[in-house]
């Protein structure tokens, strides 16, 4: 049995999921062969690490990010912080050569990604990038279904995810909201994982036609008092992928009702796919060439990608916490074995130079490359 031992930079939301997938993974994959241990946590403070520890059930606590990724007896990095210290804690657990699994957006640049990349080849660690929606079972499906070529030439994709935990223009600010520790708004955020699953699903994407918008320019503050938001609200983004079809990218956090609404719908020549997010467990599958060319709905379960390591009948009912053990366990077998495992920080660069497009083009009007 190999041993991988942990070390967490963050224990927040990210770092309670990424500890419960720990946590269950011998469970649900007995058959992984890696001893996963949770060994030291780091967070912005000490005590916010100790309680951390206490709760997610690390060994140690470590008061500074930087001892932690000097410690011996770390094989693994989890980087789960705020946008704006990916980049130097990533360049920083390459240095050590430390393997890295990275919350998303990569960084805040195309530089700054560009950078850890190199950073990452250069030290021969292995990398991996959180962007874990592409790990929902029926979105493996879907690329599955893709892979068998019935459906034929695809045209046109949309994708979207939409959330309205801002349209109340006296939510407070937090770091997501500002430029210099989220580097975006909603693009980076959560238009984020749209582009990943442009990527996983079509492929290259080449150009892009985007507007940005700001929809509350100013919000209260934890110290009382406003604070300015300066990063973007709001996202809409056509797209031409290198295979020819072509598609658009919604994004908001500021649409009414929309809690989590992640998803895509893809026509191809000869039939569609769709998904919801919201309704996580299902992939609608239209096949246009059938007596009855309508979409069915697949309901994902022991049959279906990693589905057998979980429940054991269809629709009972996978979640975030699932999805979450599939990347971890697909990480850590990269990492014990050698296998291969995407999106890592080529990857990442890929998808920051689509954010970055979009930005460009909202800022001069016009379609940017790619
Ligand atoms: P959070 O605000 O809940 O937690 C951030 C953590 O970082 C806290 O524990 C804080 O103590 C720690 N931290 C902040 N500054 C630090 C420093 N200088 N040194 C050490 N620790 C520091 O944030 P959340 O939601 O967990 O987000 C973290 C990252 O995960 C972000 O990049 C975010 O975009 C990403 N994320 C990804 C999700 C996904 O579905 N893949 C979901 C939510 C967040
Ligand atoms: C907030 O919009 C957030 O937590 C994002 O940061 C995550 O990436 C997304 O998956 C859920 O919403």
């Amino acid at each position: 049995m190999k041993t991988l031992r942990f070390g967490f930079i963050g224990a927040g939301f990210m770092g309670k999921a990424h500890a419960q997938a720990i946590r269950a993974l011998p469970i649900c994959f007995p058959d992984l062969e890696v001893d996963l241990q949770l060994q030291a946590v780091a967070a912005s403070s000490a005590a916010t690490a100790k309680v951390a520890a206490r709760r997610f059930g690390f060994a140690e606590v470590e008061e500074d990010w930087r001892t932690l990724i000097a410690r011996e007896d770390i094989d693994v990095v989890s980087i789960l912080t705020p946008n704006h210290l990916h980049h130097e804690m990533a360049l920083a657990a390459a240095a050590a050569g430390k393997h890295i699994l990275l919350e998303k957006p990569m960084a805040m640049t195309v530089a700054q990604c560009e950078e850890m990349e190199a950073a990452a080849q250069k030290a021969g660690v292995r990398t991996m990038l959180c962007f874990n929606y592409r790990r929902t079972p029926a979105v493996i499906h879907a690329r599955a279904v893709i892979d068998q070529g019935w459906l034929g030439r695809p045209r046109a994709f949309r994708g979207r995810y939409l959330q309205d935990w801002l349209a109340d223009p006296d939510a407070p600010v937090n770091w997501r909201l500002a430029g210099s520790s989220a580097g975006s708004g909603t693009l980076g955020d959560i238009g984020s994982h749209v582009v990943d699953f442009a990527h996983y699903l079509l492929g290259d994407i080449d150009r892009v036609s985007a507007m940005l918008r700001t929809w509350v320019a100013e919000r209260p503050s934890d110290g009382g008092g406003r604070q300015a938001v300066d990063v973007d609200d709001e996202v809409m983004c056509m797209l031409e992928f290198a295979n020819g079809a072509i598609g658009s990218i919604e994004a908001t956090r500021f649409a009414p009702g929309r809690k989590n609404d992640l998803g895509f719908e893809i026509n191809f020549e000869n039939g569609s796919l769709a998904f919801d997010y919201e309704r996580m467990n299902e992939l609608k599958v239209c096949d246009f060439r059938s007596d009855e060319p309508d979409f069915k709905t697949i309901h994902l379960g022991p049959r279906h990608p990693y589905g057998a390591h979980f429940w054991p009948i269809p629709a009972l009912g996978m979640g975030y916490h699932e999805v979450k053990m599939i990347e971890i366990h697909d990480f850590a077998r990269a990492v014990a074995f050698g296998e291969a495992v995407h999106p890592d920080f080529a990857d990442g660069v890929r998808n920051q130079k689509v954010l970055a497009a979009i930005q460009a083009s909202a800022g001069h009007g016009a379609w940017h490359a790619a």
